[in-house]
């Protein structure tokens, strides 16, 4: 068989789609723009009741007594879960994703302010809601911790009493970089400043609250859960671990996911409650959590009081960066992170500088608050680490007289010391600083907006710039590094080609509104040339994907885009096989072209993808050694992060009569590397400034001094929205990673570690006349105003 006709690679597929790289718009658009998607809340399962948790009231109590038989006399009431229920089945306490425990009902005590102390199972959710009101619950007040910096004063109460032989609210200590070195290098600096500042505690707020569906088949003992979640794989390990149940008789599946940006990693009390719920019924059980219960009791972000120091010689030559830091950690420790990082990467903090020391040490503390932490595009801690070098070179240009882009300018790592290694361990793998700072540069204005802001400030008037420069690390593994509660941070992806060369791509990563489906089909067509269209993105369902780690810190392209190139070569390497056994010629003398290998010196001599695929289905007598069909299965075990960076500049406007701040404009200028496709990369830049603007703006998940949540609805938790976010001015640089298959960088949350810091850098910059040099996040109009009259802020 040879095929006579040769057709040249076309760039677009027959429904105009780019093969490859390139912007098309998303194939999850199809069903999501005319609201065919299945959100968890869509489904309904035959039989299914649903669930109700009552939450405390309070922020810290004894509990003296529950008493559960009104609501267990609603005539829709199935069950009445509590504390008690669990231990006898010994499941009231569950491990969290940092090695600690978490209650999944209260037992003896409350710990937080909606913490959860029962769960009801009725015919109706209404029914649910309505009998929580006749649960009774008695609590004994203990007197709270609210702040962070008194959790280790020696008269504060006790939060983790539950711990035998626990006398504080200390949770670890950690360190890195070189402390000595450090030292010297700041006692011998020409210039040292010092700035405490808080990065406040946020919440990823997705538009889709949290919420699972349940089902234990009582005969076949398989239980089947559908939830809103980010790592579908790793849920379905811990399920077994923690409830006893063989891995290969649990299921989990993730429907579409309405935004987790962080928020969807760990199990919920209310996951496990409903499994309970399942088991205690024999039905399946829906419970899904309203908008108060998602910012009261899930995972929070940051929280991260921090004491910087940054040391330089007169002329500006940064030397080094101390930090001390303040971790609360709410009651339970639930922070998603590798096992070895308890501060996450925080230790990036030394950013994107030419140092020659750094040291910071972190602290964690047990306070009444949810528990949670890391969340809501951090990329494990790096957004605080951004934010506090950025402030601290603002800061550092303020006490020299210099311009904050000339500053970074002078001290940005240059393209030839890539790769490189910084004071704190971290081995960059590619970049050009200078050229991404000059772009955006270039991009603003910068020099016609600092004269702008001359004359803006002779006439009285309040105009900021802010810059600033960030460096990522994400992508994790590898997995002698990495773990999550032990499993190594390593993804599989099985790649299978149909007779008629259509394909079907299963991951173990979970998009919750990255775009997957479309990105991953592009990332096979680059490599196989097949219309992405035709090419099937299978994911959240863990009995139809290989294992994996799933979606979070920015994982997914770096692992799991590597892993499906890989597949996609292997696939390519097979059909070069087999083509030469149809062509009765050597693989040598093949040569690809998109979509096709083809003899050497005779174009018309080749075959499709789609022809050898039926081929390798066919009758064709395959070469010794070569199995039929065209599939490939890979595990992907990155060798080091990536590291995506970007130059940001944002340009505000403050009006000094009321401290309302404008953002006039923002610049944003990143490096992913090549991106598979441009739009749906500009669509996470975008989305993550508008972040950072929502966080340095309007953003905080505050408490009372009793420990009540005031920022529990979104009265009172901001989401920023068109109004206040400007016309976002975008550019790119491409420095591919040298370790990726395809260069391939991860961008899902650049622009939210990268935003707050510039916005901040602005509103301080538009300050100066009033000689303020910090203010805390958020840069409400009444903080602002109050920074403006030297009066402390309201956190
Ligand atoms: N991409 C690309 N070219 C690159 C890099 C990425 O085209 N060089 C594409 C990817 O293929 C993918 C998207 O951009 O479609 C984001 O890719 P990546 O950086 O790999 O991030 P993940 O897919 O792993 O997404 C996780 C990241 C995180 S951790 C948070 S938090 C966050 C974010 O994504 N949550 C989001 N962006 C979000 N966007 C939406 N809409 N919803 C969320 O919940
Ligand atoms: Cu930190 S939020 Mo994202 O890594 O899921």
């Amino acid at each position: 068989m040879t095929s006579t006709q040769h057709t040249a690679p076309s760039t677009t597929s027959p429904a105009g789609n780019p093969i490859g790289f390139g912007r098309m718009l998303r194939k999850e658009d199809a069903r999501f723009l005319r609201g065919q998607g299945h959100y968890l809340d869509d489904l309904v399962v035959p039989g299914m009741l649903h669930a109700a948790i009552l939450r405390s009231p309070v922020a810290h109590a004894r509990i003296v007594s529950i008493d559960t038989s009104q609501a267990e006399a609603h005539p829709k009431v199935r069950a009445v879960i509590t504390g008690a229920t669990l231990e006898s089945l010994n499941l009231a306490w569950m491990p969290t994703l940092s090695a600690d425990v978490q209650a999944v009902l209260a037992t003896d005590k409350v710990r937080f302010q909606g913490q959860e102390v029962a769960m009801v199972v009725a015919e109706d959710k209404y029914s649910a809601r309505d009998a929580l009101e006749l649960i009774d619950v008695e609590y004994d007040d203990l007197p709270p911790v609210v702040d962070a910096r008194k959790a280790l004063d020696p008269d504060a109460p006790v939060i983790r009493d539950d711990v035998e032989g626990r006398t504080d609210n200390h949770i670890f200590d950690w360190e890195a970089g070189d402390k000595a070195r450090a030292d010297e290098v700041f006692a011998a600096a020409d210039v040292v400043v010092t700035q405490e500042m808080l990065y406040p505690r946020v919440h990823p707020a997705p538009m889709e609250t949290c919420g699972t569906i349940a089902s234990m088949d009582r005969v076949t003992g398989r239980l089947t859960v559908w939830s809103t979640n980010q790592a579908p794989h790793a849920h379905r390990t811990i399920y077994a671990l923690v409830a006893g149940i063989p891995e290969h008789n649990i299921q989990i599946i993730s429907p579409d996911i309405g935004g987790g940006f962080g928020n969807k990693v760990g199990i919920y009390p209310g996951y496990v409650l409903a499994v309970v719920g399942s088991i205690l019924t024999g039905k399946p059980v829906k419970w899904v959590e309203d908008r108060g219960e998602n910012l009261m009791s899930t995972s929070f972000a940051r929280d991260y009081h921090m004491k910087g120091e940054i040391a330089a010689t007169r002329d500006g030559r940064i030397l080094g960066v101390r930090v001390d830091v303040l971790a609360d950690h709410g009651a339970f420790n639930g922070t998603a992170q590798p096992t070895k990082f308890p501060a996450g990467f925080f230790h990036i903090f030394t950013g994107s500088y030419d140092l020659e020391a750094a040291y910071c040490k972190v602290t964690g503390v047990y306070t009444n608050k949810a528990p949670g932490g890391v969340a809501y595009a951090c990329s494990f801690r790096i957004t605080e680490a951004v934010y506090l070098v950025e402030r601290m070179v603002d800061l550092l240009a303020d006490e020299l007289g210099a311009d904050p882009a000339e500053l970074r300018l002078k001290n940005l790592l240059r393209p030839e010391q890539f790769p490189y290694v910084s004071k704190t361990g971290w081995e960059y793998d590619s970049g050009d600083y200078p050229r991404a700072l000059k772009k955006a540069m270039e991009i603003a204005g910068y020099d016609e907006l600092r004269r702008e802001q001359r004359e803006k400030r002779e006439r009285g008037e309040l105009m900021g710039i802010g810059i600033s420069f960030f460096t990522e690390g994400v992508g994790a593994g590898p997995r002698k590094h990495m773990d999550i509660l032990g499993l190594g941070m390593a993804d599989g992806c099985e790649l299978r080609l149909h007779p008629t060369g259509k394909a079907q791509l299963r991951l173990s990563v979970q998009t919750q509104g990255q775009g997957h489906e479309t990105t991953f089909a592009q990332i096979v067509s680059h490599e196989l040339g097949i219309p992405p269209e035709d090419i099937d993105v299978i994911h959240g369902d863990t009995s139809n994907t290989p294992f994996g780690l799933g979606t979070y810190g920015s994982r997914s392209t770096p692992v799991s885009g590597a892993a499906a190139a890989v597949a996609a070569q292997r696939v390519r390497d097979k059909a070069r096989v087999i083509t030469a056994a149809a062509l009765e010629c050597s693989t040598d003398d093949l040569e690809w072209e998109q979509g096709r290998w083809y003899v050497k010196g005779d174009p018309s001599q080749g075959k499709t993808i789609a022809e050898v695929s039926m081929l390798a289905h066919g009758t064709l007598e395959l070469p010794e050694g070569v199995e039929g069909h065209l599939d490939a299965s890979v595990v992907y075990d990155p060798p080091n992060l990536t590291y995506p960076f970007g130059a940001y500049i944002c340009v505000v406007d403050v009006d000094s009569g009321t401290g309302q701040v404008t953002v006039r404009r923002f610049i944003a200028v990143d490096d992913c590397g090549p991106r598979v496709n441009p739009m749906i990369v500009e669509g996470q830049v975008h989305g993550g400034l508008a972040d950072g603007v929502g966080m340095a703006l309007m953003q905080v998940i505050a408490f009372d001094e009793d420990g009540n949540c005031v920022g529990g609805s979104f009265m009172d938790y901001l989401l920023p929205t068109s109004m206040e976010c400007p016309s976002w001015e975008t550019g790119e640089t491409v420095t591919p990673s040298p370790h990726h298959p395809l260069g391939l960088k991860g961008i899902g949350e650049s622009a939210t570690v990268g935003s707050p810091p510039a916005v901040v850098n602005a509103v301080i910059d538009a300050l100066e006349p009033y000689g303020v040099r910090h203010a805390d996040m958020p840069l409400t109009p009444a903080n602002v105003w109050m920074a403006m009259q030297g009066r402390p802020m309201r956190t």
